[in-house]
This record gives structure tokens, C-alpha cells and sequence, in this order.
């Protein structure tokens, strides 16, 4: 398994569960939230440019989302595998996946559905408001996201599983079960 990506809600335990699951394949993680939150930390021109739509829980525009995924997957340190943690997350971004895929002669092996209700991942993402800070973690805006997400990211996993390479894994419980279902699942 050396190409995966990791899809579900905001709070789902995306970011947490690609860490892991990275080091397990020994491949790079792979998260457009933690390269534009890191871009927008260290104020530069892309960071300045994408804060406002993080901010208020909108999804970056697509071209500018594209570009940074194709820089990285370009890297010495991806050529070998790499998982990608919250991208593609439209249409778009599917189709721009699919072309640079298509452009090094490789695929997909596994898209990892990670699953969990609209109670748990709020009280989640307050529970990281509380602690972190995060501008986008305040509930109206985590609602917001909720919204984005359900009308332009659900829609991707039927694309995906017409290709047969789902994993859909219950997202509840212990973050060490959850990392335990998905590496059982992938070694099914
Ligand atoms: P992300 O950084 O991807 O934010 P997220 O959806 O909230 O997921 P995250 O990985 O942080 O949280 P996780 O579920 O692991 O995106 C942030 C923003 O960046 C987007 O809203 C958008 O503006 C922009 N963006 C990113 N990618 C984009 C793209 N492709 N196109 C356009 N825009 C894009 O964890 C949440 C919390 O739950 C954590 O506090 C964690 O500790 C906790 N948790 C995890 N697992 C748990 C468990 N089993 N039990 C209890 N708590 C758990």
C-alpha cells in the first residue's frame, strides 16, 4: 500500500489517523490543512491568500489547492508512495489527482473512509476549539464545514468506490482501535 488517501468529515480523525498510518507504510503524510495552516502561520504570500476562506470554513479555490498538491507529490520523498490527508475533497480536485496519477504511470491502491456521526465530530472539534484555538474549530463555523463537506466531499466516495478501492472504517471508539481497523482493513 503505497499510495492512499484518507476521506471523511471535518473531526473525523483524518489528520490524527494519516499520521499513523504514514508512519506505518514508512510513506509522508500528506495534508493540505496543515500546509495551508503552516503557510498561513508563516504569513507568506499563499498563506495570506488562502486564510480568509480557512477562517470561515470554506474550502480554498481549487486552482490554488491543485497547485500545492502537484508541487508536493513532486517531491523526492513522495515518489515512492505518499498519503494524502483532506485532498482532493472536489470534483476538481479528483479530476486534477487523476491526471497527475495518470502523468507518472501510477494509482490509487486505497481510499480510507474513516466514518463518525455529527455529534461526535462537533463535540470533537470543540473539544480541539477549547484546547487549540483554531479559528475555524467555533460551532457556527464548524457547521458551515459540515455543510461544505456533505454537498461537495460526500459525493467523492461514490466515485472512488465505482472504482472499487474503498475502505470504510467506523471512526468511533480509541484513536490506537481506530488505527487498528484501518490498518486490519487495508490488510484484508
Ligand atoms: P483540515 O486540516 O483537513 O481539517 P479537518 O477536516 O478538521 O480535519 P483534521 O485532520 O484537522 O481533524 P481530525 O479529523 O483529524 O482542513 C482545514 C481547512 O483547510 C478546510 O476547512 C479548508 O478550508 C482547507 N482545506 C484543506 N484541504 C482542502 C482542500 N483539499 N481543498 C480546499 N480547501 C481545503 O481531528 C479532529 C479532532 O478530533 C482532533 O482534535 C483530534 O485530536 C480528535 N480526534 C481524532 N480522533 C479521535 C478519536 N478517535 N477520539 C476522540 N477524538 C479524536
Amino acid at each position: 500500500m503505497t499510495r492512499l488517501l484518507v476521506i471523511g468529515p471535518p473531526g473525523a480523525g483524518k489528520g490524527t489517523q494519516a499520521e499513523r498510518m504514514a508512519a506505518a507504510f514508512g510513506i509522508p503524510a500528506v495534508s493540505t490543512g496543515d500546509m495551508f495552516r503552516a503557510n498561513v502561520k508563516g504569513k507568506t504570500a499563499l498563506g495570506i491568500q488562502v486564510q480568509e476562506f480557512i477562517d470561515a470554513g470554506k474550502y480554498v479555490p481549487d486552482s490554488v489547492t491543485n497547485a500545492i498538491v502537484g508541487d508536493r507529490l513532486h517531491q523526492a520523498d513522495a515518489a515512492a508512495g505518499f498519503l494524502l490527508d483532506g485532498y482532493p475533497r472536489t470534483l476538481d480536485q479528483v479530476q486534477e489527482l487523476d491526471r497527475l496519477l495518470e502523468a507518472d504511470g501510477t494509482q490509487l491502491d486505497a481510499v480510507v473512509q474513516i466514518v463518525a456521526d455529527t455529534d461526535e465530530v462537533v463535540a470533537r472539534l470543540l473539544k480541539r476549539a477549547a484546547e487549540q484555538g483554531r479559528a475555524d474549530d467555533t460551532a457556527e463555523v464548524i457547521r458551515h464545514r459540515l455543510d461544505v463537506y456533505a454537498e461537495q466531499t460526500a459525493p467523492l466516495i461514490d466515485i472512488y468506490g465505482s472504482r472499487g478501492i474503498v475502505v470504510t472504517v467506523d471512526g468511533l471508539g480509541a484513536v490506537d482501535e481506530v488505527t487498528a481497523r484501518i490498518l486490519d482493513a487495508l490488510a484484508e
